[in-house]
């Protein structure tokens, strides 16, 4: 066999027990985590209450071919409106203003004489008048000025760890999960396994593929000898909202257990490499986006390939920066195809051990709470492992919301998205420190909101790598 390189080792480290809470928390662990209660799927964006009541005195008209200035102006009349040209003529359509309360009015009184008098209030009269108008000659329909609401999602979800995880709200992830769950979302997370059969895990994982045996693994009875893979997985895709445990930045993305990682951390280029090819050319295995957080000096050539290759098939590929707290090339971090992310801490200060230099943005990356193996329920751990699953988990949301309105965007634009909607820190623009900022779902989720529909990129190209 050819000589294998050790090509990394898992960037994760300082992991703190966390005990269960009393009242209110999850139940104590036991020896086997209780299997996953059913809970609905997720799907969509949440109800968000009331409609907004219609702007007062408007109707929206649209004129008929016939619908000369004298007949609009007469249309307009019968509810005692004027016309108004607002920018809408390409599609025929002009606005009505007209006093309500003297609109209504008239109607009560109207009511009083035919001897059905009862309360007509605004909203009543919007609808009445469009209603009035659309009987009008050289009408071809009129409507009340409806108003519509920004979505917004909830503010917290109801998982009991929500509130000791202060990075999900940096990064904006209760906004964006007002816009998009992430659901039908495939993380493929090249790691030391998941443990599936967390209760927040439970129901989350896909079919993956363990390269040191040499065997799929089926989702459900998976295992994280390491721990490490678990709780990455768990940062991106636990699940959410959920009243267990923590919750997951990407609300409903699945992970896909690509395991590479020995019981020791160490991945050998081979796996890596092979897990990367694997992502693209089997259907069982397709990922949207692929999480490693892994890496090391070797800059390999073959790992370089696959990187390319994975990138070609359409896989967003995320990697963490390095704990050596070095400038020093960092791979698959490194390599331009890779959306590389280093770590801060909760006040976004840069974390002590986040490498320089060569990552696009930074992410929540010290005392990040996620899910633990065997009995444990959640743990902290710090590195810029758990940076990483941020990002991914932001590029999942976004890929869940361009597949709703029938969109794939190339990983290079998804990447570009998400670098040019990080929020600034550090010196001013592009620096070594926090490449281009911190990573806000929000803002990426916000700008999609902009283009749908929009055929150009949704930000010009940038150099992830701020030179
Ligand atoms: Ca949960
Ligand atoms: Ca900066």
């Amino acid at each position: 066999m050819a000589q294998r390189t050790v090509m990394a080792v898992l960037l994760a480290m300082v992991v703190v027990l966390q005990s269960p809470k009393a009242g209110g928390g999850p139940p104590s662990p036991r020896a086997a985590p209780a299997p996953m209660p059913a809970v609905a799927p997720h799907t969509g964006v949440p109800a968000t209450g009331d409609v907004p009541a219609p702007a007062a005195g408007e109707v929206l008209v649209r004129w008929s071919a016939r619908g000369d200035s004298i007949a609009r102006s007469s249309a307009a009349g019968a509810v005692g409106g004027t016309v108004h040209e607002i920018g809408l003529e390409a599609i025929g359509v002009s606005l009505v203003r007209f006093d309500p309360d003297a609109y209504a009015a008239r109607l009560r009184a109207l009511k009083s004489v035919t001897g059905s008098r009862s309360d007509i209030d605004l909203d009543r009269a919007s609808a009445l008048a469009a209603a009035e108008i659309a009987r009008q000659s050289g009408v071809a329909w009129a409507e009340p000025n409806a108003r519509y609401a920004l979505v917004e999602g909830p503010a917290t979800a109801n998982d009991p760890a929500f509130n000791q995880q202060p990075g999900l709200r940096r990064h904006g992830f209760p906004t964006a999960w007002g816009i998009s769950h992430g659901d039908g979302v495939r993380v493929a997370v090249l790691d030391s396994g998941i443990d599936c059969r967390h209760p927040d895990l439970a129901g989350m994982c896909d079919r993956g593929f363990d390269y040191l045996r040499d065997s799929p693994t089926s989702g459900v009875d998976n295992g994280d000898p390491h721990g490490h893979g678990t709780h990455v997985a768990s940062i991106a895709c636990a699940n959410t909202d959920n009243a267990i445990g923590m919750a997951g930045a990407g609300w409903g993305c699945h992970v896909a257990d690509h395991k590479v990682a020995d019981a020791q951390g160490y991945i050998d280029t081979a796996a890596a490499a092979r897990a990367l090819v694997t992502l693209v050319d089997d259907p069982d295995y397709r990922a949207d986006v692929a999480n490693m957080s892994f890496g090391g000096p070797a800059a390999s050539k073959s790992l370089a390939a696959a990187i390319v290759y994975a990138e070609a098939g359409g896989v967003v590929l995320v990697a963490a920066a390095g704990n050596d707290g070095t400038s020093r090339a960092h791979y698959p971090c490194a390599l331009p195809q890779v959306l590389c992310v280093g770590a801060v801490d909760a006040n976004t200060q840069r974390a002590w051990f986040s490498n320089t230099g060569h990552h696009a943005v930074v992410a929540t990356g010290v005392s990040v709470l996620g899910a633990g193996t065997g009995t444990t329920r959640t743990v902290q751990m710090s590195g810029t492992s758990q940076a990483s699953p941020h990002a991914a988990a932001a590029v999942a949301l976004a890929t869940g919301m361009l597949a709703k309105r029938g969109e794939r965007w190339s990983p290079a634009r998804i990447r570009q998205l998400v670098i040019g909607t990080a929020e600034d820190l550090g010196a001013v623009g592009s620096d070594a420190l926090y490449g281009h900022g911190v990573v806000r779902a929000d803002l990426a989720l916000k700008r999609l909101v902009q283009t749908a529909g929009d055929t150009t990129p949704a930000v010009p190209p940038i150099d992830a790598r701020g030179e």
